[in-house]
């Protein structure tokens, strides 16, 4: 203890001790035991002085009323799984982590919402509303580890967004600390509430920069009993999307549809261990479907007749159908083990952006050439969620990118999205790494009014710096 103590140099042994006297000393982490932690995504999310896990929201007012008694920039953070820098911290900032928040406070079924601490992991809050025969119209494959007020903050989508929305669709309520440690207590239970401007809707997608989310009430919808699944090869992006379309149009509902081009899937196949020769891996594209049903044998009777139904006009379908529940979810590790891609391409860059589906196809095509003309050895990585246009693209690289080819790379994937009526973000924020593209690709008079936002919220900028707004 002695040794580590002596790590800390003088002002920051100053603030840790200040700190330990306002709050439970047990709440107040210093530097010298972050560096055993694991810093999640981002290596830099831990290199705060200090991390502070209040145990109730009083705890939150009261460090972020000594924050800024302190003048010290304080970053809220979740499971740190977040992909863009949006938890990053430096040597002169404090960490808010909320994982100590974690109770799920209320679930009620009669009104389909469930209340909880930011603190919550996604995964606890399905498995709760589960319970219930309800599920939050979230779902990600990070949702072990992503927590709600992370979700909430990075505004997230995931495999679901197609049929129930993003985060900010999912939430009726919401509490939160303000940067001038006022407590924001929004915490209505209905849908219709048409009461003048909508606060909360700031705060989902802030990162973190408006305030820190303290609870919320999420809408629950409806869990179908039974899912099953089915992986199909197709020539590309149009025939997926006719699929789908086919597939709304049933009476089982459509749960998922996630594209993989078949680059991305050979890796992840050989990852995982799964036989290729087993799976539909020669066609160009492939897509996973989900049906729900009563039972998994009535949601796998209905994909198959479905799939049945559209044979014939699509002869040249190709695929499986899953038998199990144990084969549905290897056929999902195909689709979600995306960190097999960072393993082998250390650092690589990673692009997530929408764009609408019918125009995937032609997108793809024109990309492949673009990033060759920049590096003939740029191979990209393609899958996302279809139904919803959200692509994500990771390239074979081991990064950071030298600047210039970072910028030309930038423009061959951002160029046509705004035109396309798409974005250059998605689903995954702005944070500390989209913040040019930001300033580059969006509405000038937005990007000014997200300024003033910032400074009406935050004036002495010292919630979550250097994130979104330069
Ligand atoms: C997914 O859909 C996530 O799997 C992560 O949004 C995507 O790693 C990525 O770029
Ligand atoms: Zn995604």
């Amino acid at each position: 203890m002695m040794r580590c103590e002596e790590q800390l140099a003088e002002p920051e042994l100053d603030k840790v001790a200040s700190l330990r006297s306002q709050l439970p000393e047990s709440q107040v982490l210093d530097r010298s035991v972050l560096a055993a932690r694991d810093p999640g995504w981002d290596a830099g999310n831990l290199n705060a002085f200090a991390l502070v896990r209040p145990g109730s929201v009083a705890d939150v007012v009261e460090l972020v009323s000594w924050c800024r008694a302190q003048r010290c920039a304080f970053v809220p953070q979740g499971g740190r799984t977040g992909l863009v820098g949006g938890a990053v911290t430096t040597p002169d900032q404090l960490i808010c982590d909320l994982g100590a928040l974690d109770k799920i406070e209320e679930i009620d079924p009669d009104s389909g919402i469930a209340v909880v601490q930011a603190g919550v992991t996604l995964g606890a809050l399905q498995e709760a509303a589960a319970a219930f025969g309800l599920h939050p119209g979230l779902d990600l494959a990070a949702r072990g580890s992503a927590t709600i007020g992370g979700l909430i903050a990075t505004n997230a989508g995931g495999i679901t967004a197609f049929r129930t929305g993003v985060m900010r669709h999912r939430v009726l309520g919401l509490e939160a600390v303000l940067p001038d440690g006022r407590l924001v207590d929004d915490m209505t239970r209905v849908l219709k509430t048409s009461a003048g401007y909508d606060v909360k809707q700031l705060l989902i997608g802030a990162e973190g920069t408006l305030g820190i989310v303290t609870r919320a009430v999420i809408r629950l919808d409806p869990l179908p009993n039974g899912r099953a699944t089915a992986l199909l090869g197709l020539n590309g992006a149009a025939q997926a999307l006719d699929i789908v379309r086919h597939l709304r149009g049933g009476s089982s509902p459509l749960l998922a549809a996630e594209i993989m081009w078949s680059g991305f899937a050979a890796v992840t196949c050989a990852a995982i261990g799964l036989d290729p020769a087993q799976l539909p891996l020669r066609s160009p594209c492939l897509l996973l479907v989900e049906l729900g049903g009563a039972s998994f044998e009535a949601a796998r009777t209905a994909l198959e007749e479905a799939l049945a139904a559209l044979a014939e006009t699509e002869p040249d379908l190709d695929g499986v159908v899953c038998t199990s529940m144990a084969q549905s979810a290897q056929l999902w590790r195909l689709r979600e083990d995306t960190d097999v891609l960072y393993r082998l391409h250390p650092q690589a860059p990673s692009y997530d952006i929408s764009l609408p589906a019918r125009e995937f196809d032609a997108y793809v095509a024109r990309l492949r050439p673009a990033l060759k003309a920049i590096d003939p050895a740029i191979e990209p990585y393609l899958f996302g969620h279809l139904a919803d246009g959200n692509l994500h693209i990771v390239l074979n690289l081991s990064g950071p990118l030298r600047p210039d080819i970072r910028a030309a790379v930038d423009t061959a994937i951002y160029g046509e999205l705004r035109g396309l009526g798409g974005s250059f973000s998605a689903e995954h924020g702005i944070g500390n790494k989209r913040i040019a593209a930001l300033q580059r690709h969006a509405d000038p008079v937005k990007v000014a009014l997200m300024a003033q936002i910032k400074t009406l919220f935050d004036p002495d900028n010292l919630c979550n710096p250097g994130k979104i707004i330069a």
